[in-house]
């Protein structure tokens, strides 16, 4: 079996994957010395920086992030959840200081999501050896995240899971066996399904969080009214102009992400 489908099996049974080394510690440096450059308001209140939409949000700070946005060790297994034919819906980073709280457990798919009365349309879906899930995140770690220090937690398998959350649980995560805080050491890319129960836990790291998340949809469904905006002054592939596109019909009308030299 090769390691793309060990990633793809463990990605479906976790709903989470972590992957170590993605970025080599120069691009870590780099990445980390743009941010610096930005001279961000100290983390507390907010722990969010350089969203997008509405803009380019941190793309526009340097192309080593643009870089990321299709990065070769990650398109084969969004590809494995997305097919061929995705988009960008939305970026943020996050960073955090010693002492910051967690925020809540929550997840965008199923029993617990704030969508679960809604309709969902009529669909056929095909269910064998597929994967249904549309929306996918992939965060890149510019600093160690882990049980010691806090950082991305979630409950394993709960994106197939079909009850909702225990108050138990929401009220307080920290002490429930079944939150984990993966570890994940700068560099690495953690991806996750939104479907999974998923949050941020508390910060105890004496260093700060910073992490870069990059939010993808099939084609055909947007999370966000709004699009990301291509950067300005940054050449992008056109492999990656094409994450920039309006949700369309993947094939018909939204082209394959695949089927071009990126
Ligand atoms: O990495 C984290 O702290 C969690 C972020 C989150 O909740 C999300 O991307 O939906
Ligand atoms: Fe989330």
């Amino acid at each position: 079996m090769s390691d793309l489908q060990l990633e793809q099996y463990l990605f479906d049974v976790q709903g989470y994957l972590v992957i170590e080394n993605v970025l080599s510690p120069e691009e870590v440096a780099t990445l980390n010395q743009h941010i610096d450059d930005q001279q961000l308001p100290t983390p507390g209140k907010v722990q969010r920086f350089g969203s997008a939409p509405a803009g380019p949000g941190f793309l526009q700070w340097g192309k080593l992030f643009c870089d990321l946005l299709d990065h070769p060790k990650i398109m084969p297994i969004l590809q494995f959840r997305l097919g061929d034919c995705f988009r960008l819906d939305r970026i943020y980073g996050m960073y955090m200081r010693e002492g910051m709280r967690r925020g809540a457990l929550h997840a965008d798919y199923g029993a617990t999501s704030p969508t679960a009365k809604a309709n969902p349309g009529e669909y056929y879906p095909f269910r064998d050896n597929q994967i249904l899930n549309g929306f996918v995140v992939v965060t890149f770690n510019l600093a160690d995240t882990g049980p010691e220090h806090g950082g991305f937690c979630c409950i394993p398998g709960s994106h197939k899971g079909n009850f909702k959350l225990p108050r138990q649980i929401a009220k307080a995560p920290e002490d429930s066996p079944a939150v984990i805080i993966p570890n994940a050491p700068a560099g690495s890319a953690i991806l996750f399904t939104e479907a999974l129960t998923h949050g941020t836990a508390a910060w105890n790291g004496k260093h700060e969080r910073r992490s870069l998340l990059y939010k993808y949809c099939v084609s055909h469904i947007a999370w966000k009214g709004d699009r990301v905006a291509q950067p300005e002054g940054i050449e992008l592939t056109e492999r990656q102009k094409i994450l920039f596109r309006e949700p369309a019909d993947p094939y018909r009308h939204f082209p394959s992400l695949f089927d071009i030299a990126s």
